[in-house]
């Protein structure tokens, strides 16, 4: 991955039915009447917008006792066609970039990362940012909402085997994923996580050693790899003071600065190879706001700076 002039792909995922409250679909439009593709195009890149991607008529067939997974039948609908855009973006150079969307869309979209990854030979690595742990199986989740099971079932968590029908992703190892930003978690996922040894990043570690030394130590173990690092953003990662525009608020979350510190850092370590945006409720945003700050966060991402560092920092 070169640190400018990259080829961003963008596909849109209007998929909400993984989540509890409806108004993500709005979310790749709010994206884009924020600016978007232009913010990306003045940073020197190749921006292709690929539209939004639609639910097939036809859905896929639920096993037998998925009724603790809600809308399951949508759900591995739009995960397939979501890995399917991912995988072929990056099998054509490009860099994809989901819109979503709610965070179930990350079962599809790191799917088809991982698929590519394998091919390639290169061990992926996951920065999932969030206020949840994502780490719910069918058997584990209070809710049924599949948005709060993307991880686990990255991870190879049982419950939603057949999800990806004839095409199933390699599974995500567990020690390369790093969820940052956490403070909600559910009882049985928490368990979950202890079991698995997930690297859980919460707030409290945050407050007490700051987002940088606990990025760099992310960054370094990607580098050291030589691995492909995808990042999954959740607007709820944020403060909601910052970003009301999600269903799922938790006080307490990153700051204006922390969030833009943690993609300037990852700017700078040049291995992002994709990323989700998530979650955006234009519904439930106030003036856009919401909407505007992601972008913003986007382009520091993809190399926006306050002053020119010549050639940076690796
Ligand atoms: N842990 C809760 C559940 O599983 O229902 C809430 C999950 C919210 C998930 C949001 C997308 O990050
Ligand atoms: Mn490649
Ligand atoms: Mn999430
Ligand atoms: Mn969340």
């Amino acid at each position: 991955v070169t640190r400018s002039d990259q080829s961003i792909v963008l596909i849109g995922a209007p998929v909400e039915e993984g989540a509890g409250t409806a108004g993500a679909i709005m979310g790749p439009a709010a994206l884009r009447t924020a600016r978007l593709v232009a913010t990306l195009a003045d940073l020197g890149h190749r921006v292709d917008d690929r539209g939004d991607l639609m639910l097939p008529p036809s859905l896929p067939t639920a096993p037998e006792g998925m009724d603790r997974a809600r809308h399951y039948q949508r759900i591995a609908g739009w995960s397939r066609i979501i890995a399917d855009a991912t995988e072929a973006a990056m099998g054509q150079g490009g860099l994809p970039v989901v819109l979503g969307g709610d965070h179930s869309l990350s079962m599809g979209s790191v799917s088809g990362v991982a698929r590519h990854c394998a091919k390639a030979g290169r061990p992926l690595f996951v920065l999932w940012l969030d206020a949840h742990a994502d780490f719910n199986t069918p058997a584990t989740s209070p809710s049924g909402n599949m948005h709060g099971m993307s991880a686990a079932f990255l991870c190879g968590e049982p419950g939603l085997e057949d999800l990806l029908g004839d095409k199933p992703a390699p599974r995500l190892a567990p020690e390369n994923l790093t969820l940052f930003g956490i403070r909600s978690v559910d009882r049985d996922e928490r368990a979950l996580l202890a079991d698995r040894g997930i690297d859980v990043i919460d707030m409290r570690l945050i407050d007490e050693f700051g987002v940088s030394v606990l990025m760099a130590r992310v960054i370094e173990r990607v580098a050291a790899a030589g691995g492909h690092l995808h990042v999954s953003l959740d607007v709820d990662f944020l403060d909601p003071s910052l970003a009301p525009g999600v269903g799922t608020t938790v006080p307490g979350g990153a700051t204006y600065r922390e969030a833009h510190l943690i993609m300037e850092m990852l700017h700078d370590s040049g291995l992002v190879g994709s990323l989700d945006v998530v979650e955006l409720n234009p519904f439930l945003d106030d003036r856009g706001k919401s909407a505007l700050l992601l972008v913003d966060l986007v382009a520091s991402l993809f190399g926006r700076q306050v002053v020119a560092r010549g050639g940076g920092r690796r």
